[in-house]
């Protein structure tokens, strides 16, 4: 399938792959690369030495081009910066705030630059300071969230902006795909689908946990300190929003949350970890492979797209 995100980005699928910190390594980026999507090295909190191996190890896996995603909250972001431009990487994706300090250096090693944004007032400067594309990120979607669904979002930016628009949050199947694109966008973005990937390296009891989970099964914590985050329900969720409730102060929400996310991740801690992950969770069933599916959601959605 051809799109404006398919040629600027010279990949085969709009599909793209969410830079999830902790989970995005260079074992799922670079088999969704491989399976035609673009995959995504995602710098979370990480040290700019550790990003630069996994861009070092992605290279090793796949020729076909990938990216990374720069949190912008990363204490070491303007390292990592640096480290993406000497690396040579093809393709940024920033979240959590705003890389407009980084953009000049980026364009100027021509670098594709596609922040995530949660407005039509973000998207806009973005589109001003000269980024290449957006994902507009609906509060559907797993971890730090906005609040604009992609149902209302898409659209809004589709008509604000000139440059190409990637839909994400709440897509995770042919029908997301097919929706997405009649909203407007030029691609999609998805993070929980590929958490359960059978390349990724995600805890076999978190992968369980999107697996079982119904609609109805995420928790959005930090609302009250402007940094939401939706997740699984656990014990660490119920804890926290019965502190939050009864107004406890900020340093006292974040030192429970602190390392939460790699104790779900690497030690597969499903009490005490965060379990970041979408609505869609309650619809993903599946273990499988990155191209089985990008084919499947090919498939359906080229056929939904194209009934007369
Ligand atoms: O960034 C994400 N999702 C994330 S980041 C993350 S790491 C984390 N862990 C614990 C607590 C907080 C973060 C987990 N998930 N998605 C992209 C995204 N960006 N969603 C919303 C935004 C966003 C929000 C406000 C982008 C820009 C913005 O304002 C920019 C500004 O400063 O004007």
């Amino acid at each position: 399938m051809k799109t404006k995100i398919t040629e600027l980005l010279g990949i085969e699928y709009p599909i793209i792959q969410g830079g999830m910190a902790w989970v995005a390594e260079y074992h799922l980026a670079a088999a969704v690369s491989e399976a035609g999507g673009l995959g995504i090295i995602g710098a979370g909190g990480a040290p700019a030495s550790f990003v630069r191996e996994q861009i070092q190890k992605t290279k090793e896996m796949t020729k076909k081009p990938f990216g990374v995603n720069v949190m912008l909250m990363n204490p070491e972001a303007d390292e990592i910066a640096k480290v993406i431009v000497e690396e040579g990487v093809q393709v940024v994706t920033t979240g959590a705030g705003n890389p407009g300090k980084y953009l000049a250096a980026w364009k100027e090693a021509g670098i594709k630059v596609i922040p995530v944004v949660a407005s039509v007032a973000l998207a806009k400067m973005m589109e001003r300071a000269g980024v290449d594309a957006v994902i507009a990120e609906g509060t559907e979607s797993g971890g730090h969230i906005g609040s604009a669904t992609t149902m209302t979002l898409v659209p809004q930016v589709v008509d604000a902006v000139s440059i190409p628009v990637i839909a994400a949050g709440g897509i995770g199947d042919g029908r997301g795909f097919a929706a997405a694109m009649m909203l407007g966008a030029e691609a999609v973005q998805m993070g929980t689908r590929f958490v359960v990937a059978k390349e990724s390296i995600v805890h076999e009891n978190y992968k369980k946990k999107i697996l079982a989970a119904k609609d109805i099964d995420s928790e959005v914590t930090g609302m009250t300190h402007g940094h939401p985050v939706r997740q699984i329900r656990n014990q660490m969720t119920r804890e926290y929003l019965k502190l939050e409730k009864a107004g406890a102060p900020f340093e006292e929400l974040e030192h429970l949350t602190l390392g939460a996310l790699r104790k779900a991740v690497v030690e597969g801690d499903t009490v005490h970890g965060t379990l970041m992950a979408g609505q869609i969770a309650g619809m993903i069933k599946e273990e499988q492979t990155c191209l089985e599916m990008i084919q499947e959601i090919m498939t359906l959605a080229e056929a939904l797209l194209n009934k007369k």
